[in-house]
């Protein structure tokens, strides 16, 4: 038995889907506006867990071109059969349901091969038969959503049957994220239901053949904490089933943790790890569908330890992190990386539009600290070189240098609910190098700068209510990020770093 902890990833890792090579596992997320597309992470005893790399790291993979907020990539597939991964997902902005293909999961993808089928949350399922089956939303009666399956070529993308909805869920709202298993013989179908908030559940049935006829799992939902409201985990659902080289199984699913005595929450929908124990041929997760922030469980391997949370970047090398996201499809020349420093070479688009010139990693803790230094190249008037709270371009607040009226200043600002404001409350002389920190707490954002990188002073506050999900005035699924931007600008970022307690 070993003792693990929840979530096993932290910050914005929602719907996440696992396969198995041998003793080897491999983890993807989504990640809607944001890029590169779909991070794949590996472990060895499924909670240490080391990103890889990114299935979608190309234009021609990913064209995320004026792609709204959490528009983009929605829930990612990750299946693994003869020798070969395949991906599938949606880009909900661009074209559809596509797969990529690998043979080397550290390379490079294949070209993305579409799918003729609207909607969201695609799976493969490749039989023993040889056969493989995509399933998937398909809410194209919109009273009725319902979970359609037909043969596909995994390679090229295409449909080879029929296309047939073979349920409509166990009764909650927007049966989605559907993925297909046999198990001894039987096929499985998981499925969430009640919607990715606080009602979101995962169903399961089975039947003897893929398309059904599917009975349902009588203690349905085997996950959820939708009437645990006791519980930080809240909105568990969209999972995947993965049986380990010793024959235990394992759900991973996503979930949220909400902040202190609100039904709040700013880090995003996280990946949570819960063991599942089977029943009369049914699986049981949890404690009676329920997970906790903390397991004793057989894992599966010794694993050196994960990727730490904290971490320093001096840019000293010739790629960035791969940490490193940018909001939509980059400017490559925007960011370039030189002599031991990255210069970040921004024109006019701000934190407010769809490409900003911002590099950003997720918030992993409610507490964190994140410190960048620069040394500002160039810099118009009304231009910014800054560090930000970023949650999307309507939703954020940061800590800059600017120009106004010729003089060099310290602003704070802040944008939510897209209404933007913003004070200029310092004046200075530009520095040679100025630090910028952000300091996340349950409770918001501290900014501080500093011109010697040893004493502070405070900028501003933003509370942590105006970059949570619930706050949001569209549908949104993504979470808090911290990272470095200019807009109108030239400036050398000579460090950043992130600390976490552990
Ligand atoms: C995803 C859907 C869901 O495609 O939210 O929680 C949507 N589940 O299945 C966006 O992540």
């Amino acid at each position: 038995m070993a003792h693990f902890k929840n979530p096993i990833l932290r910050g914005f890792h929602p719907d996440p889907s696992i396969c198995r090579v041998e003793e080897d596992y491999y983890m993807v997320t989504s990640t809607f506006e944001f890029f590169p597309g779909v991070p794949i992470y590996h472990s060895r005893n499924l909670i240490d867990w080391e990103l890889i790399n990114y299935c979608l790291v190309d234009d021609d993979q990913l064209d995320l071109t004026d792609c709204a907020s959490s528009g983009g990539i929605y829930a990612p597939t990750l299946r693994y059969h003869d020798g070969v991964f395949y991906m599938i997902t949606t880009n909900v902005t661009h074209k559809g349901n596509f797969i990529v293909h690998t043979k080397d999961i550290y390379g490079k993808w294949s070209k993305p091969f579409w799918v003729d089928q609207k909607d969201i949350d695609p799976s493969l399922f490749f039989d023993d038969d040889g056969k493989v089956y995509f399933t998937g939303n398909n809410s194209l009666t919109p009273q009725k959503q319902g979970i359609v399956v037909f043969e596909i070529d995994p390679m090229t993308g295409k449909r080879l049957s029929e296309k047939k909805i073979v349920t409509y869920g166990t009764g909650g709202k927007t049966p989605e994220g559907s993925h297909m298993y046999k198990i001894n013989g039987t096929y499985y179908l998981m499925l969430a239901e009640g919607g990715t908030e606080y009602g979101h559940m995962e169903t399961i049935m089975r039947g003897d053949s893929p398309y059904g006829p599917f009975t349902e799992c009588p203690h349905n939902p085997i996950l959820s904490h939708k009437d645990y409201m006791g519980s930080q985990i809240q909105a568990t659902g969209h999972a995947d089933l993965v049986e380990d080289q010793n024959g235990n199984w394992w759900m991973v699913s996503l979930g949220i943790r909400k902040l202190p005595k609100v039904m709040l929450h700013n880090l995003g929908r996280e990946t949570f790890l819960t063991p599942v124990m089977w029943k009369d041929g049914w699986p049981v997760a949890g404690d009676h569908g329920r997970t906790e922030l903390e397991w004793e469980a057989p894992l599966p391997g010794e694993a050196p330890k994960g990727m730490k949370l904290s971490f320093t970047d001096h840019f000293d090398g010739d790629k960035l992190d791969l940490r490193w996201n940018f909001v939509r499809n980059p400017k490559r020349d925007h960011y370039v990386l030189q002599d031991g420093k990255l210069s970040l070479r921004a024109g006019e688009e701000t934190l407010q539009d769809h490409h900003p010139t911002l590099l950003c990693v997720r918030q992993q803790e409610f507490e964190e600290t994140a410190q960048t230094t620069v040394s500002c190249k160039r810099l118009e008037e009304g231009g910014k070189i800054g560090l930000t709270a970023y949650y999307n371009k309507d939703y954020h607040y940061e800590v800059y240098l600017t120009k106004r009226d010729g003089n060099f200043r310290i602003g704070y600002g802040w944008t939510v609910h897209a209404m933007e404001a913003e004070r200029e409350i310092f004046l200075v002389s530009v520095p040679e190098v100025l630090s910028f920190r952000v300091k996340a707490d349950t409770r918001g954002y501290t900014f501080s700068y500093s011109t010697d990188g040893k004493s502070w002073t405070e900028a501003g506050f933003g509370a942590v209510a105006g970059l949570c999900k619930e706050g949001t005035m569209t549908m949104t699924f993504t979470g808090t990020y911290l990272g470095v931007f200019a807009s109108r600008a030239e400036a050398d970022v000579t460090s950043f770093s992130v600390e976490i307690d552990e």
